[in-house]
């Protein structure tokens, strides 16, 4: 849809009758049955299963229907009538294969054999599972563990979590990348730095407390519809939204609740945040200290009349670093904040006095602030906002991260680490009777960087699509085959299982709405959400195949198959007894998992606690530290002629790099992802036309000549020096050098390039 100003967009609000359309146009392509669609009712619900897409909260009070959009796509793409069977593979080499769209491959279905890759034919052949975890175990046992990598995606369970990462430290390595690298890496070392939790502070209930929502870098409507809810109803009792993002993003200024009947009927939409400003790409260091200076000068007058603003009692009870911090922000101009941040001192002075006025500020944000080259500025600054009111620790405030997979955040509370400071080893070592390593392992950059210079030799992925999802895509296809063995675990076939080691597997397992019925008896398994609330999930659908085995099973059958005899590792009854792994669980983390058995099906989840909301600061200093951030801007490079910004993006009709169509309907873009998004000013400064097809050269300066071509120019409104289009179609862009100097989230969010006119 066109706007007047030329600009592609769309009209409605989130929600409403178009996310309705959105779930009936999955249910026609991926062939579902009504069986499905009666599992469908059960997601979320108590005795059902935790929704497999995003990671935000299932609420105590049940709602009819409890899935969303997004949600229902994520479930119904997992119980699709179609199958990638032996017949698919024995149809199609795996060449062929590679010249499929990401979205023809997930199309065909759900996996349903074990497969070996055989070079000779290039094709993937049936093996039994014996065959598979026999030769797997084999190749593990002659390796040093040290060159392994033992990859996840947020979505296993917290049983199979612990038992993955059991098994690596049982094996030898630390070497856990996570998707989580690649996501809220940048999270978790700047939260754990300044307020010593690696995780957001609040609970459900403080969004019934606040008086106003900040939300940075988070697309709501697309990848945590379910919390819309939450924030309409936060906007009907008077709090107040204000939104920081260079796009405009239609789920953070109006929406429909679907569950809502007159409102579905009249069209009558609330409308969400009460201030939307486009900041930069990068920006938000310079606008979250423009506002901390807003709140510095409005304190300075009200001291005059004997108010103040600032919580000084708390900040000097329970923070370090201020002073410094206080000293930037006032030596810093409005003028230079103004550049980097694109917005004008009186809009971010607006922002400033919703700020100051509300008593309790919730910080929401998400890849917006983490995927920077200094995005532990980006959320280090947004902290000490809230610091300087005591926006922590009390009802109605605190800070809070939006995760992404369904249960990325419960991963690393179980162990998935590759930093052993972060995990109870000693603990692990008491209750297993082995010494578990203790050097540093490898984070996703760290593994990439391996795998270049040939020194990986396996990597074993628990789902997930690892080769879309990374930087440096092109260099990195090229050097994976070195490896000698790679294990894919998945339930559909993707991009990431088409590039393989010298002896490689494909092993399909459960979805988490599929039954679980290894002994009979169904098995119960646990995820964390993002608000840090632990919930029971049961699957309750027929298996797409009979010789489909759950994540559980397959990863303690390769530790079996891998590992000496230890009696106090009883894989195979874990895998038939999950209530088990929950007692080791809680064992090893018996503060945060008490009674992790009988509290498992509470009603909106059990939450672990967090020492940051009782205002108990495990940092280095014992105190919230401020952080004084040197640089203003968070891309990393300089601005230089012809140079943008690249922002890769997620549209409304995917999940990562599972393409379930091509309707970015909230953003007006229906049938295409070879875009680039650009503002009707920008085209005109670079001599563009609509339409025409354009390459993207990446401008990073090391010599390394990377490029994706073929993409149409779509007038869009962004900021000026930016552009926009899809993730993961655009990762070969990225270099892998490009990252949060902290933590090493890759900066997908900034990337410098150039446009390339093809004709
Ligand atoms: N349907 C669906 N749901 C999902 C996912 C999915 O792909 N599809 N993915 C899941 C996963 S793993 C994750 S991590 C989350 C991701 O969810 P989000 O954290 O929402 O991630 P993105 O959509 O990548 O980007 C968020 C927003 O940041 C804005 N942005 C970009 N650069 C900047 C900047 O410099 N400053 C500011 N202020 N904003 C910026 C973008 O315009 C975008 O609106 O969602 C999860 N849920
Ligand atoms: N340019 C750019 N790159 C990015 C991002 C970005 O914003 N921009 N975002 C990053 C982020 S936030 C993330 S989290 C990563 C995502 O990286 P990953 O988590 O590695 O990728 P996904 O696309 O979520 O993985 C999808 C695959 O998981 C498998 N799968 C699905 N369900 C299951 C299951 O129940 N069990 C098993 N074993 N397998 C299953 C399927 O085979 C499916 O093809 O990508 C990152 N890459
Ligand atoms: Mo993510």
């Amino acid at each position: 849809m066109a706007k007047d100003d030329a600009t592609v967009t769309y009209d409605g609000p989130a929600g409403g009758w178009g996310s309705l359309r959105g779930i009936a146009r999955i249910v026609r392509e991926e062939g579902i049955s009504p069986g499905a669609i009666a599992t469908l009712l059960e997601q979320n619900k108590p005795g059902g299963f935790a929704c497999v897409s995003c990671a935000w909260t299932k609420s105590a009070d049940h709602k009819p229907v409890e899935f969303c959009e997004n949600g229902a796509k994520a479930t119904l793409w997992e119980l699709t009538g179609r199958k990638a069977g032996p017949e698919v593979f024995a149809r199609h080499s795996v060449t062929e294969l590679k010249s499929f769209s990401d979205y023809d491959l997930e199309q065909l279905g759900r996996l349903t054999h074990p497969m070996r890759y055989d070079r000779a034919s290039d094709h993937y052949v049936p093996c039994s599972w014996d065959e598979a975890f026999a030769a797997i175990g084999q190749e593990l046992r002659g390796m040093d563990p040290k060159k392994t990598v033992f990859y996840t995606s947020g979505r296993a369970s917290l049983e199979t979590s612990y038992c993955w990462a059991l098994f690596a430290r049982a094996y030898g390595h630390n070497n856990l990348p996570d998707s989580s690298n690649m996501c809220h890496e940048t999270t978790s070392v700047t939260l754990k730095k300044v307020i010593g939790s690696p995780v957001g502070t609040v609970v459900l209930d403080d969004f019934k407390h606040c008086d106003a929502i900040f939300f940075v870098g988070q697309n709501t409507g697309t990848n945590s519809p379910r919390f819309l809810h939450d924030l309409q109803a936060a906007v009907k009792r008077g709090c107040r939204i204000v939104t920081f993002n260079p796009v405009r993003e239609r789920g953070l200024e109006r929406m429909i609740s679907p569950q809502d009947p007159v409102a579905m009927v009249s069209g009558h939409a609330t409308e969400l945040s009460c201030q939307y400003h486009q900041v930069k790409p990068g920006g938000d260091i310079a606008v979250l200290l423009g506002l901390c200076k807003h709140v510095l000068a409005a304190d300075d007058a009200a001291q005059a009349d004997n108010r103040q603003i600032i919580d000084r009692a708390f900040i000097a009870e329970h923070t370090v670093g201020f002073e410094a911090f206080e000293a930037r922000v006032r030596q810093v101009e409005w003028a230079e904040i103004e550049v980097v941040s694109g917005l004008t001192r009186a809009a971010i002075e607006a922002a400033g006095a919703v700020y100051i006025e509300a008593d309790s500020t919730i910080g929401i944000y998400g890849m917006g602030l983490t995927q920077h080259v200094h995005g532990f500025e980006n959320i280090a600054t947004y902290m000490n906002l809230l610091l300087m009111k005591g926006n922590i620790g009390r009802k109605g405030a605190g800070m809070s991260p939006v995760r992404g997979h369904s249960n990325v955040q419960g991963q690393r509370t179980v162990g998935i680490a590759e930093k052993p400071e972060l995990v109870p080893l000693d603990r692990l070592a008491e209750l297993f009777d082995f010494e578990p390593p203790r050097e540093k392992g490898m984070n996703t950059v760290e593994a990439c960087e391996g795998i270049l210079k040939g020194e990986v030799t396996a990597f074993i992925g628990l789902g997930g699509n690892f080769l879309r999802a990374i930087p440096e895509q092109r260099a990195m296809e090229e050097a994976w085959p070195r490896m000698r063995l790679t294990v894919q675990i998945a339930t559909k076939l993707n991009r990431g299982h088409l590039i393989n080691g010298e002896v490689a597997y494909l092993l399909p397992c459960l979805g988490r709405s599929e039954m679980d019925l290894l002994t009979g008896k169904p098995q119960v398994v646990s995820m964390e959400d993002s608000l840090s609330s632990v919930h029971g999930s049961v699957g309750k659908r027929k298996p797409a195949s009979d010789q489909l085995k759950s994540e559980i099973e397959i990863v303690s059958r390769i530790a079996q198959a891998t590992l000496p005899e230890n009696p106090k590792m009883m894989w195979s009854r874990w895998a038939q007894d999950t209530a088990l792994v929950r007692d080791l669980i809680e064992q090893t983390y018996p503060d945060q998992f008490k009674d992790f058995n009988a509290r498992i099906f509470t009603p909106g989840g059990f939450y672990r606690g967090n020492s940051a909301r009782e205002r108990q600061w495990k940092t280095e200093s014992g105190k919230a530290e401020f952080v004084t951030p040197e640089m203003l801007s968070a891309t990393g490079f300089d601005a230089a002629p012809g140079r943008m910004s690249l922002i890769t993006m997620r549209s409304n009709d995917q999940f990562n790099t599972t393409i379930y169509g091509y309707s970015d309907r909230l953003r007006g873009i229906e049938g295409k992802r070879d875009v680039l998004l650009i503002s009707p000013r920008e085209i005109e400064r670079h001599g563009l036309t609509v339409g025409e097809r354009v390459t993207l050269v990446t401008d990073a300066g090391d010599g390394i000549d990377r490029r994706v071509g073929g993409l149409e120019v779509l007038p869009f409104d962004l900021p000026d020096g930016c552009v926009g289009g899809y993730y993961p179609e655009l990762n070969p862009l990225v270099p892998l050098s490009h990252h949060d100097r902290a933590s090493k989230t890759p900066a997908y969010k900034s990337v410098p390039v150039r446009i390339e006119r093809t004709g």
